[in-house]
């Protein structure tokens, strides 16, 4: 009987720590697949890989759920052991909550079309908000309890006796001289745990604290208006829908989001072109250009990566009527857009180009779109994603086959309909 009982027991030792350390690889992976795929400097580097990456990202994550299942059905044994161990259960809960959190701020990111903009925008800021919190912790929590610093009889998993020599956590050597002379042990141990948390303070702390600035007050039109590198002249006159705008002002702000250096334009270096397989090929200047009939419109802007800017007043030309001024001709099936930062296209079928609400905007709420934000001119597409919002739009061409956009190349949905769009 007794002896039944140690066996049960030991095999359960065994399971928590084998769950530790499923679960710690599996996060490590994560972490720095996630790190990789959200830097904009690895974007560019990863090409194709990261859309491998990315589902490689999402794969794991879900596989994550195997040891928080496995160790949420041993939870209640375990939590009968940490009887009086207050600090061990806030951080058996802290630990959770971050796999759950992420877990589920994942499936739905991973799931966006069927999550929908919002939910899919707040998703991703608990995914970020939770690895700014946990990554740290989890970190300093591997430095300082490494084996080596670590005494056997403050673990929280205990293994059994039999199983010390399996998964040996301090050398015999260590574990005697730990016994003779504790003292300097602990303040080993003191100074490194505080040098770990001063590291982690300095070196995260300035990211961590742009990253909430980002987040929770990005730059707001005004600001983008005073950084607008673009000098063309005159001004674009807004009709009286746009000032004040009828949306009554976008909710929400723009990041910005480029794979180039954010290029900026004047009346030298600047012109719009609409060529290809069209009756009539147009070169306007931007004097020219902004006497062309502006129309208004209010539309919500949504990127796939999960965040949106809601009720924006755009002002420019619907697409529609550029194809009838230039007359498209019989051949053409697709409509590609260029960018003027000489890297960037994106493309759409003549049907979706001839959609009512696709727009080459000149402004925004009633001003000139910044440079930022892609002024003088971008494509609005609302019933799809915004990578199709090309930005420093300069050309437009008909072709005749296919082309596949700079994120569609790399790995982008050709198909890049809101959920909640009329497909066409
Ligand atoms: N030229 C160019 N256009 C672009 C991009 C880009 O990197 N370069 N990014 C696209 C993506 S993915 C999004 S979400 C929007 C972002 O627009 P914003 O930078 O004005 O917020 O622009 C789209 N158009
Ligand atoms: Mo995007």
């Amino acid at each position: 009987m007794g002896k039944a009982l140690a066996r049960l027991r030991k095999g359960y030792g065994k399971k928590l720590v084998s769950i530790h350390m499923w679960n710690a690889w599996l996060v490590l992976f994560l972490a720095v697949s996630g790190l990789l795929l959200v830097g904009g400097f690895w974007r560019e580097l990863l090409g194709e890989g990261r859309v491998w990456l990315k589902w490689a990202h999402i794969a794991f994550g879900l596989v994550l759920l195997v040891p928080v299942i496995y160790y949420l059905l041993l939870a209640a044994k375990h939590w009968k052991r940490l009887k009086g161990k207050g600090p061990q259960k806030a951080n058996v809960i802290f630990v959770l909550i971050l796999l759950i959190g992420w877990i589920v701020s994942g499936i739905v990111l991973w799931q966006f079309r069927l999550a929908g903009p919002r939910a899919a925008n707040s998703a991703l800021l608990i995914h970020d908000l939770l690895t700014w919190v946990g990554l740290p912790v989890i970190i300093y929590h591997s430095i300082t309890r490494v084996k080596w610093l670590k005494e056997p009889k403050k673990r929280s998993i205990v293994p059994e006796p039999g199983l010390e020599s399996k998964y040996k956590i301090i050398g015999e050597s260590q574990k005697s001289a730990a016994a003779q002379e504790p003292q300097p042990m602990y303040s080993r141990r003191g100074f490194i745990k505080v040098a770990v948390g001063a590291g982690l303070a300095v070196t995260l702390g300035p990211t961590f604290v742009r990253w909430i600035g980002r987040s929770l007050q990005l730059p707001g039109a005004a600001e983008y208006a005073a950084g607008n590198a673009n000098a063309l002249l005159p001004d674009p006159v807004p009709l009286p829908d746009s000032a004040p705008p009828i949306g009554g002002g976008a909710e929400g702000s723009f990041r910005v989001y480029t794979v180039t250096d954010i290029p900026a334009f004047d009346n030298s270096n600047w012109s719009f072109t609409i060529d290809g397989l069209v009756d009539q090929k147009f070169t306007w200047n931007w004097e020219e250009f902004v006497k062309l009939q502006r129309e208004v419109q209010v539309s919500d802007f949504h990127c796939v990566t999960g965040w949106s800017v809601y009720k924006n007043t755009w002002e420019g030309l619907p697409l529609a009527k550029l194809l009838d001024m230039a007359g498209v001709r019989e051949q053409a099936t697709m409509v590609k857009f260029y960018s003027g930062d000489g890297v960037y296209t994106d493309s759409l079928t003549l049907a979706q180009a001839r959609m009512e609400d696709v727009m080459v905007a000149v402004m925004h709420d009633g001003k000139p779109i910044p440079n930022q934000l892609g002024g003088p001119v971008r494509l609005v597409t609302p019933q799809m994603y915004a990578y199709k919002s090309v930005k420093w739009l300069n050309r437009i061409e008909l072709i005749e086959e296919d082309h596949v956009g700079y994120w569609e190349q790399r790995g982008y949905d050709k198909d890049a309909w809101l959920p909640s769009a009329k497909r066409v």
